[in-house]
């Protein structure tokens, strides 16, 4: 067996994404993606995902270069070679993630999000070549089927009026009763039993009364209210005072470790984040102070998913709950996603995944939910095949696209509807 590697492969594509509202804005029409091919002298495959934004893109370039030569096997070393590929720290660092939402950016993260494409891919290669599936490479499943959650956003029924876009088959949802429909539909296609809405989007009031309403429909079932970061902290305890009773967790309610902790002593609600702990560097204040309850971790950000689960083990020992978070993604990063969140022992909330959002993805066969859960692939690697074809068409968009689309920019597809549309100062109520 031959695991060196021979060839690297780095696809741009534009997925279609529905017009989901955030704090930010919008989301675009399109949404960048990168595809990661890694072949190995005896021409087996491995494919990951990270995302596409031309940053990415430029580190992820001279980053496939080097790994010629190397073994699919060497995952230790793909973080020595993130270190030798240049970044423009000036162009990255202190900036928060436009339309990311994932807190604030930097050289190094940037790093972790190319390098986790790249582990996924040379897991998926491992894989198949030893005829194991990720996750006993990771480990072993400790669970045969991984739960997720129903992510709720406000929407329109279409993009802007004049904004090139595939239709979608959800409808609007601006309002408690949008809202409510739009789980049920979640519940019905995909049989999820737990909710969390994007909020941030409307002031508080509409927000807690759209959460009510969904306890009023679904009652007993965990609800999350997520406004990114869009609150002051006495919004935020006001927020937990009124839906305390029927909240899983808030996620995010304010921006930052210092404000998390002061939310997090005047309420028993756990506080969750996918903003204030997103690296190791930020674990130790933000645990030391109290500040969240669940670390919703992402492997694109964090490294890979071997990394994840050092997050897990963390987490673990210091009595922080551990779930996902998630972004526009496609099949490749879920199938990544269920064979780590498989090995992880203490997973007690259901993860995140954008995928139902994602009607175009570039697999032969789209990852299926049943009764909310992914079922835990054992076939080799991922369990997943490429489309080359669909790969092909997605990557023309990107292609034939003038450049607009190839950054995500939520607040930049605002001004399509809003043309004075600012991205909201924090907090922004
Ligand atoms: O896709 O609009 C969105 C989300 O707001 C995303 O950007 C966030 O990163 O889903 C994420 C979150 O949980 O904060
Ligand atoms: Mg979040």
């Amino acid at each position: 067996m031959n695991l060196t590697i021979t060839d690297v492969r780095l696809t741009p594509i534009l997925v279609a994404d529905p017009p989901l509202l955030n704090t930010q804005g919008v989301h675009q029409p399109y949404t960048p993606r990168l595809i990661v091919e890694v072949e190995t002298a005896d021409g087996v495959v491995g494919v990951g995902e990270t995302y596409g934004d031309t940053k990415y893109l430029e580190l992820a370039r001279p980053f496939a270069e080097k790994l010629i030569g190397r073994q699919v096997s060497d995952l230790n070393g793909l973080f020595t070679v993130a270190d030798e590929v240049a970044v423009d720290d000036a162009r990255v660092s202190g900036q928060v993630d436009v339309g990311g939402l994932r807190g604030v950016q930097t050289a190094d993260k940037l790093r972790l999000s190319v390098v986790s494409g790249f582990e996924v891919a040379c897991l998926d290669a491992l894989g198949k070549a030893l005829g194991l599936p990720v996750h006993a490479l990771l480990g072993g499943k400790v669970r045969d089927a991984v739960e997720y959650s129903a992510y709720l956003f406000y929407k329109w029924a279409d993009h802007p009026a004049g904004v090139a876009a595939e239709k979608d088959d959800w409808g609007a949802a601006v309002d408690p009763a949008g809202v409510v429909a739009q789980a049920r539909l979640f519940k019905e296609r995909y049989g999820f039993t737990s909710f969390k809405l994007k909020g941030g989007v409307f002031p508080p009031d509409e927000e807690i009364a759209a959460v009510r309403a969904l306890a009023e429909a679904f009652p007993g079932h965990p609800l999350r209210l997520d406004p990114n970061g869009a609150w002051s902290v006495a919004t935020s305890l006001r927020v937990a005072e009124e839906l305390g009773d029927v909240l899983e967790y808030l996620e995010d309610p304010a921006l930052g470790t210092a404000a998390m902790a002061e939310v997090a002593a005047g309420t028993d609600v756990p506080l969750a984040t996918n903003m204030c702990v997103t690296t190791f560097a930020e674990i130790a204040e933000a645990f030391g102070k109290g500040a969240v309850q669940v670390v919703l971790s992402d492997h694109h950000y964090w490294g890979g998913l071997r990394n994840t689960q050092q997050l897990a083990a963390i987490c673990r020992t210091f009595g922080v709950g551990v779930s996902m978070h998630s972004n526009t993604h496609l099949g490749i990063s879920l199938a990544a996603m269920t064979h780590v969140a498989a090995t992880v022992p203490d997973l007690h909330h259901a993860c995140d995944s954008h995928y139902p959002w994602q009607a175009e993805d570039v697999l032969t066969q789209r990852l299926v939910f049943e009764g909310g859960k992914v079922a835990v692939s054992d076939a080799p690697g991922l369990g997943v095949e490429l489309d080359r074809e669909k790969l092909r068409a997605l990557h023309q968009r990107w292609l034939d696209d003038d450049g607009t689309l190839r950054e995500r920019d939520d607040a930049a597809a605002m001004r399509a509807a809003e043309p004075g549309w600012v991205t909201p100062g924090v907090p922004r109520w």
